[in-house]
């Protein structure tokens, strides 16, 4: 190898000279935008990638060049435009369009991704890979690529096309080979496919490792009870996850599923009592009232139409087009047996999301001029009571009072109508948030068969995507933060993927600089000071409020290159999707989360059973707040606390990745908007990837496959029995300089742009092969 190199480094003398400029300048990290060499692809008349006025990205060929910038004549229209250097980017050459994987494409520049997976997307082909990553996007319409005939095509390895089955099967077959577990982390923006990705990788697991395991489809079933409870239609998703989960899937060592556990993560409780425009709350509610049979529907007081519940109709959005509430609504109840959920548990919910909808309409009276008040005594307070299994004098008197200690005496003190509203929203929130928390209890139930855990299983996440709103409050700060961990966990496995690479293949690892995300971490989670530590500090603090909170964060986080202060109770954190900016206010309310001691005491003195045990498990959460630190209550290191365990979990699987695109805001199908699309590209890190192997080498081909495509130059006394010597012997032939690429034992690496090269000296070689035999031809005749 190393002669054959020593030649190669002499032959790159005899190149002509642009050949060879070009060539230099391609090495990685010289120029931001890939075009090295405009001046080449210029006179080479190769096809380049602009951006004009509008933003979009154009095909065209260079006319002229001057100091700054660049003449080009665009493909589509012919117009010429003038566009600076900053603005062109070197385009692919034809073989290279619609490449199933991003990593194949000679230049790997944001116009020349966006592209592809353009062309792809408009052929129904919703997969590509980005390296070891998988992209899905949004089709928003059904594409035939799914059920029977697909799973037990990719089950027998008769199709190869990215996929997410292919994803589902590599990672059993892992499992199965190593013993070891492995994950699959799906990811992307609010309504990009992610919930959807996740029951298509069940689907194929289930039907891959089903058997022994029930009537078959009982994670799809599960799913739908999730949906109901989890699910609510929002601006961006119609059928949008309001919780992140955790699926792990167990299987036996024949490879047969024997169990499963779900976990959740942060149900967005404000839902049940606050709503935007144009969203709705649970979609449970709404499937209630639709399909609940007549009998049910007296039984648990339900008014004819949704519009007359106060946390339903502030919206202004009842209903969802397409689907049908009533009907779902009867899935529910089927999968509720799947679970096998008593008839008498399923009434008993049912009861207390009538009771949450009647606490909405419960109203208060004011009584004196300090605002105090008294519950009205209306069918609201009285429907309440009866479906909390309560006494009404009693839960009025709750929602209306505080008790006070005063020495050995406790008195009861009035509230103000903005805290007994407050009162009767926590309560509504405490109510469902109980009742989804016992639900996810029930499903895991139903999924444990036995105690044979066998070390051999996949988990799939479908969580929350990184959030960048106009208004960004704690939800997003939370949902960022888990991001950031992912990030960081997706990051570390790539590099040590790459190494793992190119050390298996005998080739030189050169360590590749890559963007780590600590600083942004350590932002977040340093002791004492890091974002979560003074927000507990200052959750603590009775005198403290939105603003003294932000004013804490400026003064102490100023240091961290992650941290930019706002001005009032703003504040931004650089993350490494981009720059948010949260509003403090509602962060140490939302953070505190409090459970009222009334409330407590009025649930457990209830009839009914299921608030009974969810006031036990409050008690015993207040209790060991009290015993310990009380810190250890809040909203953000639960979290914390439940992240970590989520890292740790994965950290000791094998990742597999999945990145959701959705490509336009409208969720119509066949719309491609190609800056949405970018963003998120930057969002996931997708361009991340794209980079990470930029600055490696990109373009990988075995032995064989660089023989078949470029081996025609050779002599055939030149091509050995050796797959390697001929690589070499082609190399050689074709004039590159060994600093562009890495001989391994199986593969041939590449440096960015040499494929393109190499592409452009086969057609020179063509072109004089053409030449030649036409002239032999015309001599002949
Ligand atoms: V959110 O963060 O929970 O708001 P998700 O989970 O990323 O979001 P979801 O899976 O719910 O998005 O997908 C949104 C909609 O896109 C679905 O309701 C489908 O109508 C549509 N979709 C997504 N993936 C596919 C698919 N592979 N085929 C067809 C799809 N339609
Ligand atoms: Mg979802």
């Amino acid at each position: 190898l190393s002669t054959s190199r020593a030649q190669m480094v002499s032959n790159r003398q005899s190149l002509p000279a642009n050949f060879r400029n070009a060539i230099a300048q391609m090495s990685p990290a010289k120029n931001p935008h890939d075009l090295e060499n405009v001046e080449y692809f210029f006179r080479e008349k190769l096809r380049v990638w602009c951006r004009v006025g509008n933003g979009q990205w154009h095909l065209g060929k260079i006319q002229s060049t001057s100091v700054d910038d660049v003449c080009v004549l665009l493909s589509n229209t012919d117009e010429v435009v003038n566009v600076s250097m900053e603005e062109i980017f070197p385009a692919n050459p034809d073989i290279l369009e619609g490449v199933e994987d991003l990593i194949q494409l000679s230049y790997l520049n944001e116009p020349s991704v966006l592209y592809n997976l353009r062309v792809r997307y408009s052929q129904d082909l919703i997969y590509s890979k980005a390296g070891p990553v998988l992209i899905a996007v949004n089709p928003f319409k059904n594409v035939q690529i799914y059920g029977e005939e697909f799973l037990s095509m990719y089950q027998n390895k008769a199709l190869d096309a990215p996929h997410v089955y292919a994803v589902a099967d590599a990672a059993f077959d892992e499992m199965m080979r190593e013993e070891k577990n492995q994950s699959i982390i799906i990811s992307g923006e609010s309504g990009a496919g992610k919930t959807e990705t996740a029951k298509y990788a069940m689907q194929y697991l289930e039907a891959l490792g089903g058997g022994s395991f029930g009537v078959g489809n009982e994670f799809l079933k599960t799913s739908c009870i999730l949906e109901a409870f989890g699910n609510a239609k929002t601006l961006r998703n119609d059928n949008s996850s309001r919780f992140g989960k955790l699926m792990e899937i167990h299987f036996s060592a024949k490879g047969k599923i024997c169990g499963a556990k779900l976990e959740t993560f942060l149900l967005e409780k404000s839902r049940v009592i606050q709503l935007c425009n144009g969203e709705r709350s649970y979609h449970i509610f709404y499937e209630l009232c639709a399909g609940a049979p007549q009998i049910l529907k007296e039984r648990l007081k339900l008014k004819a139409a949704t519009s007359e519940y106060n946390y339903l109709n502030q919206s202004k959005c009842l209903t969802i087009d397409r689907i049908d509430d009533a009907q779902k609504f009867h899935k529910l109840m089927e999968a509720f047996d799947i679970v096998q959920i008593p008839q008498e548990y399923q009434e008993r919910a049912f009861s207390l999301l009538a009771a949450v909808l009647w606490l909405g309409n419960v109203s208060f009276k004011v009584i004196d001029n300090e605002n105090y008040v008294e519950v009205v005594a209306d069918e609201a307070v009285t429907n309440v009571a009866m479906l909390m299994g309560c006494n009404s004098k009693e839960l009025m008197v709750v929602l209306s009072t505080c008790k006070l200690q005063a020495g050995r005496d406790c008195i009861a003190k009035r509230l103000t109508l903005q805290q007994a509203t407050e009162m009767r929203d926590s309560l509504a929130k405490t109510i469902y948030a109980s009742l989804f928390n016992w639900l996810v209890e029930q499903i895991n139930i139903s999924l444990e068969v036995g105690n044979s855990r066998t070390g051999r299983s996949i988990s799939i996440l479908d969580i929350y995507g990184f959030e960048s709103f106009k208004n960004n409050s704690f939800e997003q700060f939370c949902i960022n933060y888990a991001n950031e961990r992912l990030q960081q966990h997706f990051n570390r496995h790539l590099f040590k993927l790459e190494q793992e690479e190119y050390e298996g293949d005998g080739i030189d690892w050169t360590k590749v600089e890559f963007k780590d995300n600590q600083e942004c971490l350590n932002l977040i989670e340093k002791k004492p000071i890091g974002l979560v530590s003074l927000l507990d500090e200052e959750s603590n603090f009775p005198k403290a409020t939105d603003t003294t909170f932000a004013n804490k964060l400026n003064h102490h986080l100023r240091a961290n290159s992650c941290f930019k202060g706002g001005r009032g109770q703003g504040f931004r954190v650089c993350h490494y999707a981009g720059e948010v900016l949260y509003d403090t206010n509602g962060f140490l309310e939302k953070n505190r989360d409090p459970l009222h001691v009334d409330l407590i005491q009025l649930l457990s003195s209830s009839k009914c059973q299921l608030l009974n045990l969810f006031s036990t498990k409050m008690q015993h959460k207040s209790k060991s707040a009290t015993i310990s630190d009380s810190m250890n209550q809040s909203v953000i290191t639960k979290f914390k606390g439940q992240l970590f365990k989520l890292m740790n979990k994965l950290e000791d699987t094998t990742p597999h990745f999945i990145r959701c695109i959705k490509p336009n805001s409208k969720q119509l199908p066949g719309l491609y908007d190609e800056n949405h699309v970018l963003q998120q590209l930057r969002c996931c890190g997708v361009l991340e990837i794209v980079r990470i192997s930029r600055s490696g080498y990109p373009t990988r081909l075995t032995h064989q496959e660089l023989a078949v495509r470029y081996g025609f130059i050779l002599l055939a006394t030149k091509f050995s029995q050796d797959p390697l010597n001929t690589s070499t012997a082609i190399l050689k032939q074709y004039n590159l300089p060994p600093e562009m690429y890495q001989v391994g034992y199986r593969k041939i690496y590449l440096r960015t742009g040499l494929i393109g090269v190499l592409e452009e000296r086969k057609k020179y070689v063509l072109c004089g092969i053409l030449g030649l035999q036409k002239k032999f031809r015309g001599y002949k005749t």
